[in-house]
């Protein structure tokens, strides 16, 4: 019988970007189970986050069962403070910006800057221009994204909140990266298992 600790995996993501970039509207899209439902779900009317939501979604990949933490946190400024201590506990953490709003855009440098000093090394990170739907108001060129994307080596999707686009996919993604690295990484086993502790700054205590 299913109970709650019926997984294979279970992974802390992380949602940070500008406030207004639309980090809470792709966490409720995902949860829909049934698209047909979505448009029901989506609002235009805003509801700032106040400092950090927690959801959670199970994923089936590769015929494991993953379990997602997701935790959403607040743009605006003033919640900075609560907001960077959750960064330390991420296996993956995805940076949005708003493909209308250019200086959000410009923000996702300080938003990696965050990453750097708060999570832990070797966390998974994702780029992900929100509002793809507004084509007429785009101001951030996808070519641009995707080449600042690539000279920083991490993984950049376009998403919509609104008409479902790349939502799933962006969040299976950044799920099958960390799974693949999790897999990959050296097992800490107890003392006398014979494994071998791993070393340098990845022996921080970390997510992974
Ligand atoms: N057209 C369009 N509007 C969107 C999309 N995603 C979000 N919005 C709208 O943008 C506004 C802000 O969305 P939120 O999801 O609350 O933004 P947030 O990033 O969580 O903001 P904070 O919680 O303040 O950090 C809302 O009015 C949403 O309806 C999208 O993909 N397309
Ligand atoms: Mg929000």
């Amino acid at each position: 019988m299913a109970n709650a600790n019926d997984y294979d995996f279970l992974f802390k993501l992380l949602l940070i970007g500008d406030s207004g970039v639309g980090k809470s509207s792709l966490l409720l899209h995902l949860l829909i189970e049934d698209s047909r439902f979505a448009d029901n779900v989506y609002t235009d009317s805003y509801i700032s986050t106040i400092g950090v939501d927690f959801k959670i979604k199970t994923l089936t990949i590769d015929n494991k069962t993953v379990k997602l933490q997701i935790w959403d946190t607040a743009g605006q400024e003033r919640f900075r403070t609560i907001t960077s201590s959750y960064y330390r506990g991420a296996h993956g953490i995805i940076v949005v910006y708003d493909v209308t709003d250019k200086v959000s855009f410009t923000n996702v440098k300080q938003w990696l800057g965050e990453i750097d000093r708060y999570a832990c090394q070797s966390v998974n990170r994702l780029l992900v221009g929100n509002k793809a739907d507004l084509l007429e108001k785009k101001v951030v060129d996808t070519n641009e994204a995707k080449e600042y994307a690539q000279s920083i080596n991490i993984s950049f999707l376009e998403t919509s909140a609104k008409s479902s686009e790349n939502v799933e996919e962006a969040f299976n993604l950044m799920t099958k990266q960390i799974k693949e690295r999790v897999s990959k990484a050296p097992e800490v086993k107890p003392a006398g298992g014979g494994g071998l502790p791993k070393a340098g700054k990845e022996s921080k205590k970390c997510c992974a």
